[in-house]
């Protein structure tokens, strides 16, 4: 059994698992006859895949100084040592598991409601992509905030080269699908891949970021290389990581989180202070890597530039922050 040493700004990780996936973990385990509490799945040792990046010399990008922190900017090793990305398992210290990943040949699927559907290489992508490093913070739903320089492009450049049709309303954006590479894929109670979603509103919003990179480096695999998505207004669990494939749609889909569980995960997942998480409160997040602990702002401080994109929705009946 793997024993790790839980950090001051950790939730207990009993507490971070949704009810209804205790439950059907639970259910699969003694279905399976393994009841006991070893099985769940210590990724296996990290075998390093020394693949070279080759978009490593596009490296570091020109900093948009427009997005500016108020905070200083997390320590890139605590950063990179301490990852949600279930896909090589259900807690932090994945980041060994996750260099299992081959990123190289990588391509993106563009497909649904656009003009032309078409299959893009990353690095045939980031070389037409206008490319910048911007400073963001980042607040996971479990109530814990770093800030670090991502490099990447802006969202709306994606949909511009996608060309959807105006009839299309939603972005809808798939993980990787390899049990052999990410152990955790073969956890069958989490419904794989992975799908996050926007709406095209929200994908054409200033803020919203593809990522390639960070720290003036290609991203390493555990925050999800090649390539991430980043809202800085909305829970972390939005920023989907290794994308394959985008999808152009006029039907809400379902995400990961919210199929799992929709009463504590939703579509729109704005960071909103006064809404506490049914379990825990939102008030205040953890600086990760320090002992501080700061008062969480509405959209994640970001509200200047995306609170109009809500504006009446809640008389709609939409749950805009969980
Ligand atoms: N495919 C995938 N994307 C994912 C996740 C995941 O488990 N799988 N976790 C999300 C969550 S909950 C957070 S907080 C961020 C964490 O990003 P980081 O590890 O780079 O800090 O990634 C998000 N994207
Ligand atoms: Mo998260």
């Amino acid at each position: 059994m793997l024993i790790r040493k839980q950090r001051g700004w950790e939730i207990p990780e009993m507490r971070a698992t949704p009810e209804a996936l205790f439950w059907r973990r639970r259910e699969v385990l003694v279905g399976l006859g393994l009841g006991g509490a070893m099985l769940l799945t210590r990724p296996g040792r990290a075998r390093a895949v020394a693949a070279d990046d080759p978009s490593g010399t596009l490296y570091p990008f020109p900093r948009n100084e427009r997005y500016q922190l108020d905070r200083a900017l997390t320590d890139p090793d605590v950063a990179s040592r301490y990852n949600n990305f279930y896909e090589f398992g259900s807690h932090k210290e994945i980041w060994e598991a996750a260099q299992t990943l081959v990123i190289r040949p990588w391509e993106i699927r563009i497909d649904g409601m656009v003009e032309k559907e078409m299959t893009i290489a990353i690095d045939d992508l980031l070389a037409k992509m206008p490319r910048e490093e911007r400073l963001y913070r980042h607040r996971c739903v479990e109530a814990w905030a770093m800030a670090v320089p991502w490099s990447g492009f802006p969202m709306a450049e994606l949909v511009k080269l996608a060309r959807p049709l105006g009839s299309a309303t939603y972005v809808r954006m798939e993980t990787f699908l390899d049990p052999d590479a990410a152990p955790g894929q073969r956890q069958v109670w989490y419904p794989w891949p992975y799908v996050e979603s926007v709406t095209i509103a929200e994908a054409m919003n200033e803020l919203a970021f593809l990522v390639s990179g960070v720290y003036g480096k290609p991203l390493p695999r555990q925050h999800g290389a090649p390539l991430r998505l980043v809202l800085p207004w909305k829970y972390g669990f939005k920023s989907i990581k290794s994308i394959v494939r985008i999808s152009f749609t006029d039907q809400r889909p379902v995400s990961f989180w919210e199929e799992i569980q929709g009463s504590e995960y939703g579509f729109w997942a704005n960071v909103n202070p006064e809404v506490a998480h049914p379990r825990w409160s939102q008030a205040s997040e953890a600086l990760i890597g320090t002992s501080e602990r700061v008062p969480t702002q509405l959209y994640n401080g970001y509200g200047d530039y995306v609170a109009a994109l809500y504006a009446g929705m809640e008389g709609e009946g939409e749950r805009l922050f969980m």
